[in-house]
């Protein structure tokens, strides 16, 4: 009987290997990958998220737990695309124009993988424009990422890009970085803000009912 408990434990570790050895042979058991991805890999990645906040651990666990989690979703993807099972939404991220700062971005992409979503990583500098283009490619919520006083603007700009193109209302806009508030987020139109990675799975969750 597969040990969710421990490949769990195993993650949050960020044993990779040890992640790798125990889906193949929950695999061989015939475990559903659906069963794997929520009971074991979600799972674990959701405690990393809950000691990131409380500062029980660190972005280098973190990244390590992630790589973890990376090697275990290699094993279960073809099992997934196999048997159909729909991501819990699309999720477009990217550090706004201006501003090449990806260790957090990074971080809350990962977060929202572990958690279920389909991910479309638009790196850095990403003008209004790509974000437009990503909702007409699918994302149902976009992040954006700031981490300079002077590119906050961007994000506000990348909104009212968004809104202009018409698709402002098939799409939840999620903002986050060291200089952003929820009040900021609120003047530029925001519909969410999160102060850290683990924060932002819950706004998504909450943005997406
Ligand atoms: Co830069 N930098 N940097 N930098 N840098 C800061 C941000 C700064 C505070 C340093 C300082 O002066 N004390 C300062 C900004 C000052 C300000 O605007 N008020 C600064 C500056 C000025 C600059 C340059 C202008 C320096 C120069 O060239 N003169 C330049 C700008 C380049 C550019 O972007 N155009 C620059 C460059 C760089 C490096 C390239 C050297 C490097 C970035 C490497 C990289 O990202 N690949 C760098 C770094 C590393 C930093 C510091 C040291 C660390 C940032 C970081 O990664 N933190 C930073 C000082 C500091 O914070 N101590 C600094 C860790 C990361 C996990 O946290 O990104 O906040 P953070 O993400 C958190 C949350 O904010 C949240 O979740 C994450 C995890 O909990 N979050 C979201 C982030 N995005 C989110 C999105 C969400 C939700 C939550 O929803 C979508």
């Amino acid at each position: 009987m597969a040990d969710f408990q421990a490949i769990a434990e195993a993650l949050i570790k960020g044993q990779a290997p040890t992640v790798k050895e125990k889906l193949q042979e929950a695999i061989k058991e015939r475990i559903s990958a659906k069963e794997i991805l929520e009971k074991a890999l979600i799972a674990g990645m959701s405690v990393v998220g809950e000691r990131f906040k409380k500062n029980e651990i660190y972005v280098p666990e973190v990244l390590i737990a992630a790589r973890a989690m990376h090697a275990g979703m290699d094993e279960i993807k073809p099992l997934l695309v196999e048997s159909g099972i729909e991501p819990k939404g699309t999720f477009a991220i990217g550090t706004v124009k201006g501003d090449l700062h990806d260790i957090g971005k990074n971080l809350v992409m990962m977060m929202m993988e572990g958690a279920g979503y389909k991910i479309i990583d638009l790196g850095v500098d990403v003008t209004p424009e790509k974000y437009v283009e990503s909702i007409k490619e699918g994302a149902g919520i976009i992040g954006m990422s700031a981490l300079l006083t002077t590119t906050m603007p961007a994000m506000k700009n990348s909104i009212d890009a968004i809104t202009a193109a018409g698709v402002r209302e098939s799409v939840k806009i999620m903002v986050g970085g060291a200089p952003l508030t929820q009040e900021y987020a609120d003047e530029i139109g925001a519909d969410g803000y999160a102060p850290d990675a683990a924060t932002a799975v819950d706004i998504a969750n909450e943005l997406i009912i």
